[in-house]
């Protein structure tokens, strides 16, 4: 499946305006009166047709989306309202298509120059009008692929790791330690906002490791579109998980809540997929706090986390290494 942002970039989806930019000044002179009717009518009924085709390979873009990928647009636009919008430039299209067809006949019969610019008039002014109908549609679906020309590109039929936990506890700086990839990284929570691919070298091979948003323990409901695009990455991609627990004094929320986070990510991985704990920061954090969250992790079942600073290599190559090991112990049995 093709890599949609690179689809996208490709799709360049005009304003109205662009379109009666196109039009304009471009009808013919020095030609008799049914020959310029006749051939304004075709130009307007060209440039309609050939402008909107992108919004023909929009579509097929949008049919063949991944889930994922899917997930992510309906976080930030409607589309059910997409959908409309698109099902009236089709509409826009087949009206200029079908008007070009009969008006042509209706100018071969027009009986003087006077009924030949009404009729080229009235076959103009329909096929824009449909067109005008579409144009805050127009504008809505230049958004979508803006949109879609930024999503990250992952290859879901390759190995991916998924880097999850509470915002602040460090997934960014992970993700900078073992990938090529540069995520922002900041003192503050919701640091990162969307998901991000990088790619890590790993025994020879080339692994996707995925940042997301951080999560707060709550119900999908409740959860604003950031958070969202955390979950999306999470139930929408395959592959394995690093959880990372922060038991820094700074932690966005108590242990007790990242463990029931923890259980809540459990739950939407499954059997299926292989999950690694990591209890992160512990270069600088005070070692009684890191005991207390292997206490609450040992009573939610988690007997070994790993302990690491995300800022060191080896410890988050660790981490991967298990990830990974997990992937093929799974599609192994
Ligand atoms: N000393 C130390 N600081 C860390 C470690 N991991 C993260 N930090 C710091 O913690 C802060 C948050 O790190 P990020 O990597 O942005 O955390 P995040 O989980 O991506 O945060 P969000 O994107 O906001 O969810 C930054 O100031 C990092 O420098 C670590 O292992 N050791
Ligand atoms: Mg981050």
């Amino acid at each position: 499946m093709p890599d949609p942002a690179s689809v996208a970039k490709k799709i360049h989806v005009p304003s109205y305006s662009e379109v009666l930019q196109r039009i304009k000044n471009r009808y013919p002179h020095n030609v008799s009166t049914y020959e310029r009717e006749r051939r304004s009518i075709e130009l307007v009924k060209d440039v309609i047709v050939g402008k909107t085709e992108p919004v023909v390979q929009l579509r097929a873009l949008l049919r063949g989306l991944h889930p994922f990928y899917r997930r992510l647009l309906s976080i930030s636009f409607d589309l059910e309202q997409l959908e409309e919008d698109m099902e009236c430039v089709m509409k826009a299209r087949a009206l200029a298509q079908r008007l070009w067809e009969s008006y042509r006949y209706a100018l071969l019969a027009a009986e003087s120059e006077r009924e030949a610019r009404a009729i080229g008039r009235e076959a103009r002014g329909r096929m824009m009008s449909q067109l005008k109908k579409c144009s805050r549609g127009l504008e809505r679906i230049r958004e979508a692929v803006k949109f879609l020309a930024g999503l990250p590109g992952i290859d879901v039929s390759k190995d991916i790791v998924i880097v999850a936990g509470p915002p602040n506890a460090g997934k960014s700086t992970f993700i900078s330690t073992i990938s090529r990839a540069r995520p922002e990284i900041a003192p503050y929570p919701f640091t990162t906002k969307n998901v991000i691919v990088g790619h890590a070298d790993f025994e020879g091979s080339e692994v996707q490791v995925i940042d997301t948003p951080g999560l707060l323990d709550r119900d999908p409901s409740e959860m604003n579109e950031v958070e969202l695009r955390a979950l999306a990455a999470l139930e929408e991609l395959p592959g394995a998980v690093i959880f990372l627990v922060d038991p820094s004094p700074e932690a966005t929320m108590p242990i007790s809540s990242q463990v029931s986070l923890l259980n809540r990510v459990r739950s939407i991985l499954g059997q299926g997929r292989p999950i690694v704990v990591a209890i992160n920061k512990v270069d600088y954090v005070e070692p009684y706090r890191v005991s207390q969250a292997e206490d609450e992790l040992k009573r939610a079942g988690i007997s070994e986390p790993l302990k690491i600073s995300a800022k060191e290599r080896a410890a988050c190559m660790e981490a991967l290494r298990l990830a990974i090991k997990g992937l093929s112990q799974k599609s192994d049995s």
